[in-house]
Parts: structure tokens; C-alpha cells; sequence
């Protein structure tokens, strides 16, 4: 689909060490993806309790520079795989917007028919392979189809997503051995928010262990970065896929991050036990698109006007797509089994 474009004139910056080495055109384009990925989220936020929206949904915001940072540092027919939190990963990408809300509506129109909801986001057309909600279980599949993009020397690059409490599925063990074993090009990245639902990490793994660290133990090169700083990401990102355009095999990173909203649904959960108003709000302060806006603003590379047409267009984007929605029919009852798997 087509995106609305970087707005406003674009000041040629000399590379800039605070930009990480980031040409300004394409930080303005990571900015814009993030604030494309909040609004959808916080229109579905809004509009959740109207019962119209069916299924559950797991919100990323607060996530959003990991989902820009890699996605846009991928080529176009580069591949990624999701997970149940996918909606920012699926828009980075490039998803069809319309397409994903209507079936997160249930509607015919949707990228799943309407019958996968939020959790079953998908759109071959930009490289979005597929989301589903089992944790863990679409990294045996990327790297299933990172060896089929090796057997047909395509030269894509597979990637997949998935949480901290993903490295804990036996799936995710298998997987690391064997594409490290076939060299295999994939791009693992976990989102680490710190919780799988309500468990810390602390009362799921021994004490000081470190994620990125232990993937290196299965031999591929493996870093952590700041997961709110998509500057650092995306350069993180060109970093990893030169190995793996190379022929080097995969790479593993881990992006530190936060949800801001419940494990599923639209509300804010910090009065709940499980973690604390005063760390959410420490995130909150580390605002991914904030902290962008505060590196952009001053150096001229976009001004005040900009953002706010930036916004009108990407909110006119985000009104059409529920309107598309809302407009769209149900699937035919007729056609409940079409596309399912059966004996
Ligand atoms: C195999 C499996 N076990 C348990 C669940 C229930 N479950 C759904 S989401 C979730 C937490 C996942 O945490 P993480 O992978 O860190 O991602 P996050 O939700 O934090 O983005 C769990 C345990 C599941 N869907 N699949």
C-alpha cells in the first residue's frame, strides 16, 4: 500500500554522531512509521469497547522503535514473521492497513478472511509472512523458510520477532542450533518487555542471565540494544544483516523495551501488583517517538509543521481504514471451513 510520504522539507544534515550515522530522510521515515503504528494502535485502543472489535488484542505501544528500526532497515521482499503482538511489525513492514483492521473487525475483507483476527495478521504482497498466537511457534517456520530462500538463492533475509518469554520454548533452542548449524539467513529479534503476561522475567529465568548472551552460546553473533532508540535499532539492524547477506549465517539481537498497556487488551494495568506506576512511568518518560522528535526537532531536520501535517495525513490514513472496516462485510457463513485445515 502506499504510505503517506515524508512531509516537509528535509535539511541535507552532515552525517551526525547523535543520528548514529542515520541519514535524516530516513530517520524522518522511521519517525513516520512509528507515529503511523501508534495512531492504528490507539484508534483500536479507543474504540475497543465498542464491542465491535471482537478479538483480542495485544498492543505494542510503547514497542514501536524495534518494529520501525528492523523493518525499515529490511528490503522489500525480505521476509518477516510475527507474533501474537504483531500489528506494529505487520504496518512496518507494510501492511495493508485496511486490510489488517477489518479483520481485526472480522470482516471478509480482511487479511485472514475475518476469521484470524489480530493475532493472524498477514500480507505476502510486502514480505509479512504471518502472525500467529503461539509463543515461540513461528520461529521454527522462519528459519524453515530462511532455508527454503537458501535452497532457491533468492538472497532474502528472514526475520522473525518474538518476546523475551519465547527464548524459554524449547522451539526456540532447536531453531538456534539448526541455523546455526546450515548457516541459514535469519535475523533473530527479540522484543524484550520484561514480562511474559504478568511474570518478570526474575521468576522465570536464574538471576543475571542475559538473554543475547546465551544465543551467542549457539555460535551466531548476537548483540542488545536500547529498544526505545530506533536510530540505535536500525543501525543495529544494518550491522546484522551485512553477516547475513554475506552468507555468514544468522544474527540474534535483543532490543530492551516496554508495553505501556495490559498483556491483551486497550486498558493500563499498573494497579494491578505485578509491576509498578513508577516503572511504567520511567518508560513512559523514554517515549520511542518522543525521544526521536527531540533528536529531529532541534537539528532542523523537521519542524513543528511538518509533524502536524504528518499527523493529519496519517490520521485521514488510520479514519479511512476503520471506515473500510465498519463498511465491510461478514465472511459468508457458508464459507467457515474454506482455508481451515482439515482431516
Ligand atoms: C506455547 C504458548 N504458551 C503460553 C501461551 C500463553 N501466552 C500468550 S502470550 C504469553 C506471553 C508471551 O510473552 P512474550 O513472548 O515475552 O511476549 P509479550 O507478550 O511480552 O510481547 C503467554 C504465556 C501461548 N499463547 N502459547
Amino acid at each position: 500500500m502506499k504510505r503517506p510520504r515524508t512531509v516537509g522539507k528535509i535539511l541535507e544534515l552532515a552525517k551526525d554522531k547523535s543520528l548514529h550515522g542515520v541519514q535524516p530522510e530516513v530517520a524522518i521515515e522511521l519517525f513516520q512509521c512509528m507515529k503511523l503504528i501508534r495512531f492504528v494502535e490507539e484508534a483500536i485502543a479507543d474504540r475497543y469497547s465498542e464491542q465491535k472489535m471482537r478479538c483480542p488484542t495485544h498492543l505494542s505501544i510503547g514497542q514501536e522503535a524495534v518494529a520501525a528500526g528492523v523493518c525499515l532497515a529490511l528490503n522489500p521482499d525480505d521476509q518477516v514473521f510475527g507474533t501474537h503482538r504483531s500489528h506494529a511489525h505487520y504496518i512496518a513492514k507494510g501492511g495493508n492497513i485496511k486490510a489488517m483492521i477489518a479483520e481485526i473487525y472480522g470482516k471478509a475483507t480482511g487479511c485472514s478472511s475475518g476469521k484470524g483476527g489480530s493475532m493472524h495478521l498477514v500480507d505476502l504482497s510486502v514480505g509479512f509472512m504471518g502472525s500467529t498466537s503461539i509463543v515461540g511457534n513461528t520461529i521454527p517456520v522462519a528459519v524453515g523458510a530462511a532455508m527454503a530462500n537458501r535452497l532457491h538463492k533468492n538472497g532474502r533475509v528472514c526475520c522473525v520477532f518474538f518476546g523475551d518469554a519465547a527464548v524459554e520454548e524449547g522451539v526456540f533452542h532447536e531453531s538456534a542450533n539448526f541455523a546455526v548449524l546450515k548457516k541459514l539467513p535469519v535475523l533473530f529479534v527479540c522484543e524484550n518487555n520484561l514480562y511474559s503476561v504478568y511474570s518478570p522475567l526474575k521468576v522465570r529465568q536464574p538471576e543475571g542471565r542475559e538473554i543475547w548472551k546465551f544465543a551467542a552460546g549457539y555460535g551466531m553473533p548476537s548483540a542488545h540494544g536500547d529498544g526505545n532508540d530506533a536510530l540505535e535499532v536500525f543501525e543495529k539492524i544494518q550491522t546484522a544483516l551485512e553477516h547475513i547477506r554475506r552468507g555468514d549465517g544468522p544474527f540474534f539481537l535483543e532490543f530492551a523495551t516496554y508495553r505501556w498497556r495490559e498483556h491483551c487488551g486497550p486498558n493500563f494495568d499498573n494497579d494491578l501488583g505485578y509491576r509498578t506506576e513508577e516503572e511504567y512511568l520511567s518508560w513512559k518518560e523514554r517515549d520511542p517517538i518522543a525521544l526521536l522528535e527531540a533528536q529531529l526537532l532541534p537539528r532542523g531536520a523537521i519542524s513543528q509543521a511538518d509533524i502536524e501535517e504528518m499527523e493529519r495525513a496519517i490520521q485521514a490514513e488510520v479514519d479511512e481504514a476503520f471506515d473500510f472496516a465498519e463498511r465491510s462485510p461478514f465472511p459468508d457463513p457458508d464459507e467457515a471451513f474454506v482455508g481451515l485445515y482439515r482431516e
